[in-house]
């Protein structure tokens, strides 16, 4: 209450400043009081008459700032009224606008917790960023953390803002796809070449923004694709009743065998589980990972075999699943495998003790195969992405650089040695794209799209090798003419084969499929026929180890020859896996109808009865395929995952622009810029 003559306020003789005063009776707190409305007013009034111009204009604004102030926070308050009045009924509305904005419910894991708990374990390490949630539709429920329900995702204003910014997100999105020219998921950047080089790697840090992987409805699982998982099942049944906790099943001896005794086809198949789908054998080997798999063990692994199986394996099973106890495994066999990088060359030891943090070459030599010092990278890139640590993708970096500039190289294709020492190839002269080599080639195109397709010696180098193949490697054969890809020795071209040389029909498809050069695709087309009928031919309808392929046409002879030594079949992958990729990338049916035959073949030949299913030793005898005891780790982490991919229509099980797989089939996801 401003009135009377005392100084109250501001006694500044400056304009535009109030000056208030009050009456010597209210400044005192003394004297009459009256009361009445009538003299209220009139002081008021009085009052009112007594402020000078400047005062009454401040006053009066004073006055309409509270009132447009009023009426704005009655607006919201009316509006929150009215949708807390409303409630139900823009449930219902938001329920209905879920489908056509693409937002329904999109299972999204919340980050996967990052490793804290064990900081004492890696100073060094500081973590980055967590990736971005994962995106999973299948798997054990109880182990994804799981999206709160659809009905209250969507209630809060914060909610619908973050939907409609992934809307906007998505849309960006199409609208890139749309400057891309498709077929059947096959996606071709037109001018993917003439993007400038960069080495800015860490660019590349972000996991992909992928779409929630649940927004449609699940594609049903189809016959084929059951019988896949009836097929993993009886495997896993002799694994888990004879070798649990084992590296391999034997299954007829119904016991097993130790390479490195770290648990190999059950950490190799955490994935598979997943993707089948197979909730209780996945929580169950879980339970095996967190608490009897130890590192520090005193034993020689091989680096490459356990970097391909066992940290490519938890890397990808931790991306599916989102959880951390696989990303701290990862963490810790990374580490006990660096000390292979300590070499004069750098370029790294086939062996490492992962307990005593010593490694070192083969007895018998210090050479390392190039394909295994070349086939790490996808791995422990993806593990200095996911730790911040640069230490692991700086190591196999330079294993890359160095391999790009070195000499002995025949049009882009490599020797099968190189030496830890002096960083030089040995054996030079001999070129093959099977043992040895293989995965060299794979990994140049793989840790290329891994990067976002940035990394152009890598590009070059995969490029330029393609070009070595055809010039040097490709023959066809009598008398169905198939295309194959045989081996150069010192100039002289051999006719022979290694079933391992099937992952190349899938990784070309792979490679059009990024916009690399269409008559990849061709390629493609004419190597899986061979490699099929690398299965066809033979009495068993599986392939052996190795073929001869007839350069001459011979009555009575079919395109395959097989020595006796060769005769042998390992469960192996690569057949199905290049099936798989050349299915996804053309619908055509007879890729699946090929695998089918298949599945049916190894389930003739080579499924134990009491669990389990063995390699052979003699494809070419069905009534006696002279069984091996033997079932590898990759016949459940690789065959039978390509298998179930193979089979599926789902293009999103595993989506070929958001993952890809490392050559123990294990997906790790495509880096996006940040
Ligand atoms: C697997 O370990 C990998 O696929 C590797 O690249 C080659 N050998 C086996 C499967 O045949």
């Amino acid at each position: 209450m401003y009135s009377g003559a005392a100084a109250a306020a501001v006694g500044s003789p400056r304009r535009d400043f109030i000056s208030v005063t009050l009456g010597p009776e209210e400044a005192a707190g003394v004297g009459g009081y009256n009361n009445s409305k009538a003299w209220r007013r009139r002081s008021c009034w009085r009052k009112w008459k007594q402020l000078s111009r400047l005062q009454r204009s401040v006053v009066l604004f004073l006055f309409a700032f509270l009132a447009v102030c009023g009426v704005i926070s009655y607006t919201s308050m009316g509006e929150t009224w009215k949708s807390i009045t409303n409630k139900s009924l823009d449930d219902q509305r938001t329920e209905q606008e879920i489908p056509r904005l693409k937002l329904a419910n999109p299972a999204v894991l919340p980050a996967p917790q990052k490793a804290d708990a064990n900081h004492g374990d890696y100073p060094e390490l500081s973590l980055q960023k967590p990736p971005k949630p994962p995106h999973v539709r299948r798997g054990p429920s109880n182990l994804q953390i799981k999206a709160p329900r659809r009905d209250t995702r969507l209630k809060t204003r914060h909610d619908t803002m973050r939907a409609v910014e992934e809307l906007v997100e998505a849309d960006k999105v199409e609208k890139t796809e749309k400057s891309i020219i498709s077929w059947r998921g096959a996606v071709i950047e037109p001018d993917q070449s003439t993007e400038p080089p960069s080495s800015k790697i860490t660019e590349l840090e972000k996991p992909s923004p992928v779409e929630p992987e649940d927004q449609k409805e699940p594609v049903p699982i189809n016959e084929r694709q059951l019988a896949v998982i009836e097929a993993f099942r009886h495997a896993w049944k002799g694994y888990k009743d004879f070798a649990w906790g084992h590296d391999e099943l034997k299954p007829l001896s119904k016991s097993y065998s130790e390479w490195f005794g770290l648990g190999l086809t059950l950490i190799d198949a955490l994935d598979t589980m997943w993707i089948l789908g197979l909730k209780e054998e996945f929580e169950e080997a879980r339970k095996w990972v967190a608490n009897d798999l130890v590192f520090d063990k005193n034993v020689d692994v091989n680096l490459f075999e356990s970097t391909i199986r066992i940290l490519g394996g938890l890397l990808s099973t931790y991306h599916l699943s989102g959880d951390s106890l696989f990303l701290e495994k990862a963490k810790d066999i990374g580490n006990r495998l660096m000390p292979a990088f300590k070499t004069p060359s750098k370029i790294p030891y086939s062996d490492v003790n992962i307990g005593r943090g010593t490694a070192h070459p083969p007895r018998w030599t210090s050479d390392s195969t190039v394909a295994e010092v070349t086939s790490i990278q996808l791995e422990f890139r993806e593990l200095s992405r996911l730790t911040g640590d640069e230490k692991f993708r700086k190591a196999v970096d330079e294993v890359m650089k160095h391999v790009h500039i070195l000499s002995g190289k025949n049009d882009g294709l490599v020797p099968m040695f190189i030496n830890t020492n002096s960083g030089q190839f040995t054996h030079l002269g001999v070129y093959t794209l099977g043992a040895r080599a293989d995965s060299y080639y794979e990994y140049l195109l793989k840790q290329w799209i891994q990067g976002g397709k940035k990394e152009n010696e890598l590009l070059e180098d995969y490029m330029r090798a393609i070009e070595g193949v055809k010039k040097h490697l490709l023959q066809r054969s009598e008398p169905k003419k198939l295309t194959f890809v045989g081996e150069l020795a010192h100039g002289h071209f051999s006719a022979k084969m290694d079933h391992l040389v099937c992952f190349l029909p899938g990784t070309l498809a792979l490679g059009a499929h990024n916009g690399l050069a269409a008559d990849h695709m061709k390629l493609a087309e004419t190597l899986i026929e061979t490699c099929y009928q690398m299965y066809a031919q033979v009495e068993t309808g599986l392939s052996p180890e190795i073929v001869h392929f007839n350069l001459h046409a011979q009555k009575g002879h079919k395109d395959v020859e097989i020595k006796p030594a060769d005769r042998h079949n390992l469960l192996r992958p690569e057949t199905v896996e290049s099936l798989f990729y050349m299915y996804r990338f053309t619908g055509d049916k007879k890729y699946q109808d090929w695998g089918w035959e298949i599945l049916q073949n190894f389930n003739r030949y080579t499924r134990v009865p009491t669990g389990g299913y063995t390699s052979i030793n003699n494809v070419q005898n069905p009534s006696n395929p002279e069984p091996r005891d033997k079932m590898e780790s990759f016949f459940l982490g690789e065959t039978l995952k390509y298998m179930f991919l193979l089979f599926s229509d789902d293009i999103d099980l595993i989506n070929l622009d958001k993952y890809v797989f490392n050559t123990e089939a294990h997906p790790l996801p495509i880096w996006v810029p940040g």
